[in-house]
């Protein structure tokens, strides 16, 4: 094949661009210094990320990370995404300049199919070879130059994880060549070619295109069966005929117009890798086969995973309490020296009781949250997290949905959020919409706090089934309600609102890793920063707000309990105790709720700051928060205002109410409406009234009330 190299590219702008998994993100990272989220599953990264790339010569050029994507006809949010830019068709992004396509070397077939479409629009291109590592050890074994030859653009092999083949990278990127007089590699039967290029030829003639998009548009035309419809209103009459009469002759012919196209290209993939690829006879099955043989068995797979839930949350309760201590007891040190550095007064109670407290008290589940994401790293760095979602594809097609709605589920166990933004790998609109209304039903790590501080606080410490402590039972049950209320959901809203035909699933199992501690230690400084700083803002805000309102107006001569009752906190949880009343709850309760409808650790700053008022005089103000509660008694009734079963009940509610701002306001965004936002809003906090009301009241039958 000869091709001729016209000019020299001007470098300024480079996207990354290849199939999910590839590597592209660990690409951009070692290629910029940023530190942007990688994980082995599909659809990691669903939004484009831009960084400075260094190039030879200190010429400096902006990096584009992209979703991944399969082929540039993809229609699954995140695939556009991808496409749009390439194809120069996305708002406030232009073109780049040089398409780095990333190939995984261990896949090498399907990859190319994209690269082959890349190739076809003659972008300037250069192809990372990534994963030579995974790909050698699969018995892969590609000859580069050969390869590079075929395709007649650029390739250089990477490992990305290690930081191979960078340099490389990037001296053959600032030296991209534009390709304009390059010949088509791959070709179709002759009719075929025929009709096409008479289509090219109209469509250059009546609408103006280049070949390149003619050329595109062509195939479209040809091939889909939708696209004649769809595009009646952009296209001359006459090309209109003519495309009509063409596809008459190819359906007359017996030739599949769908897939003749996807054929040519394949055919040309596989003398393209007969040249320049070999793959050395294995009979043996590989590691991660054998492990897929128990980790996605009908029956064991599906025991693993809960294992593997409760093993996790064991873990969260045993090694956390250490640390734990240790950051209360630094915050009571801190309020003893406040307290006699400062004296007695207004201001001092507002450090102490405003400040300090409600912000010791999220601050100490601290480390749980980093065991949680520790956890999360790992299972999501292994390759397991793609594992769940398959043994989970059974349960989600009886439910009406794809095993890939069950990802955005997982990430959501860290928050809803990416959890949210996950679902842009959901092609149907429906059934992402679907997804994107129940996944905050299952548990973020906001709720961690909550259900650690009430479970700590009333949940005794007997052991079950020898190794499982009740509170980590209790726990898991939590996560477990909440995953099985999404189900639930999930089928009743496909069962009615957004009814829909449940969808065929394909997913990729990536092959197990070794998890890199590296990129699990970053993510889990990353989410400590991000703790660490929204209790030094949102939450010291709130408490401090809330000192003043359970603080104000002041009575003369009482107690800071019936102060308290006196306050304009006070007198609010009064307004509100009829409603929660029946849910087991006391007006202090109600505030928490209200207060943590922006986020929901604040019902725990909450509890640590009216307490704090509340006990202020005695020696009871040096306990812990825990006993407090423990110690609270209704002056009415004089009885306890917590037992187990409120605490469970007010646990349950949190699995199932929606307290969380930016979670409405990210759905705003992705569904472009308020009327999602409202809808989710409404069901979910009337969800949590009914199943706790339920909970509760069964609790009394069973005489759990005491
Ligand atoms: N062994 C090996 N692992 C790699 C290599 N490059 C990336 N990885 C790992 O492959 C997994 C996927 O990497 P990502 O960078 O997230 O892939 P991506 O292409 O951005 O994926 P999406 O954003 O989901 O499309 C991660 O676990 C990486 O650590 C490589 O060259 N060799
Ligand atoms: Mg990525």
């Amino acid at each position: 094949m000869t091709f001729e190299t016209v000019k020299q590219v001007r470098v300024r702008y480079v996207a990354l661009i290849g199939n999910p998994n590839c590597g592209k993100t660990t690409l951009f990272n070692a290629l910029t210094g940023l530190r942007q989220k990688v994980g082995n599953y599909p659809g990691v990264t669903v939004e484009k990320k831009e960084g400075r790339l260094t190039l030879a010569g200190n010429s400096e050029a902006t990096l584009l990370d992209l979703p991944g994507t399969y082929s540039l006809n993809a229609t699954s949010p995140d695939e556009k995404i991808a496409t749009d830019i390439l194809l120069g068709r996305a708002e406030h992004t232009q073109r780049p300049d040089v398409v780095v396509c990333v190939v995984d070397a261990s896949n090498i077939e399907r990859n190319l199919y994209l690269v082959s479409q890349i190739l076809d629009r003659q972008i300037p291109v250069v192809v990372a070879l990534n994963m030579i590592d995974v790909a050698e050890e699969a018995g892969i074994e590609v000859d580069v130059k050969m390869l590079e030859r075929e395709l007649g653009v650029p390739v250089v092999a990477t490992i990305a994880n290690k930081g191979i083949g960078i340099n490389e990278l990037k001296e053959s990127i600032a030296n991209a060549q534009s390709r304009t007089a390059q010949k088509r590699p791959w070709s179709m039967p002759a009719l075929v070619e025929e009709e096409c290029g008479e289509l090219v030829g109209l469509l250059q003639q009546y609408h103006k295109l280049n070949e390149n998009s003619a050329f595109d548009e062509a195939l479209t035309l040809l091939t889909s069966p939708e696209a004649l419809e769809e595009h009646r209103d952009r296209f001359a009459p006459e090309l209109l005929a003519h495309v009509q009469k063409d596809h008459e002759r190819l359906d007359f012919m017996g030739i599949d117009r769908q897939s003749v196209v996807v054929e040519a290209r394949y055919e040309w993939i596989k003398s393209v890798c007969g040249k320049a690829v070999t793959q050395a006879q294995t009979s043996a099955l590989s590691t991660s086969d054998k492990l897929d043989r128990v980790f996605t068995h009908r029956i064991w797979g599906f025991v693993i995973f809960v294992g593997l839930m409760a093993l996790i949350f064991q873990t969260i309760f045993t090694w956390a309490t250490v640390p734990m201590d240790l950051i209360g007891e630094g915050f009571d040190s801190i309020g003893n020296h406040i307290h006699e550095v400062m004296p007695a007064g207004d201001l001092r109670d507002l450090l102490i009781n405003g400040g300090l407290a409600g912000v010791a008290a999220v601050v100490t589940f601290l480390p749980q949250i980093l065991f949680l994401f520790l956890f999360l790293g790992l299972l999501e760095d292994t390759g397991y997290m793609a594992r769940a979602a398959f043994i989970m594809d059974r349960l989600m097609s009886k439910v009406g949905l794809h095993g890939k709605s069950f990802i955005p589920m997982l990430s959501s166990f860290a928050c809803a959020i990416p959890g949210i933004m996950a679902t842009r790998t959901i092609e149907s609109p429906k059934d992402r919409l679907v997804t994107m209304l129940v996944s905050p039903l299952v548990s973020c790590s906001a709720r961690l706090p909550v259900y650690a501080l009430l479970i700590a606080a009333f949940i005794p410490h007997d052991h079950v089934l020898g190794f499982l402590s009740l509170p980590a039972l209790t726990l898991l049950s939590m996560y477990l309600l909440g995953l099985v209320m999404a189900l639930s959901m999930a089928w009743l809203f496909k069962k009615t609102l957004l009814r829909g035909a449940a969808p065929l699933f394909i997913m990729e199992l990536p092959p197990y890793k070794l998890p890199s501690l590296k990129s699990v230690l970053l993510q889990m400084w990353e989410r400590s920063k991000l703790f660490l700083k929204n209790a030094g803002t949102i939450i010291l805000g709130v408490s401090i707000i809330l000192w003043f309102l359970a603080t104000y107006p002041r009575v003369e001569g009482v107690t800071p309990a019936e102060q308290l009752q006196h306050s304009f906190v006070g007198k609010a949880g009064q307004l509100i105790e009829p409603v929660i009343k029946p849910l087991g709850f006391d007006w202090k309760i109600g505030i928490g709720i209200i207060a943590s409808l922006l986020q929901r650790e604040v019902f725990v700053s909450t509890m640590g700051t009216i307490y704090n008022i509340q006990n202020s005089d005695d020696e009871s103000g040096s306990l812990s928060l825990q006993q407090q509660m423990r110690n609270d008694i209704d002056p009415e009734t004089g009885l306890p205002v917590w037992t187990a079963l409120t605490a469970i009940c007010v646990m349950v509610y949190y699995v199932l109410a929606m307290q969380c701002m930016s979670t409405l306001a990210v759905l705003k965004r992705e569904t472009n409406s308020w009327k999602w936002p409202l809808f989710q809003l409404g069901y979910m906090t009337a969800l949590a009234y009914v199943v706790t009301f339920v909970v509760y009241r069964v609790g009394l039958l069973w005489g759990f009330g005491v």
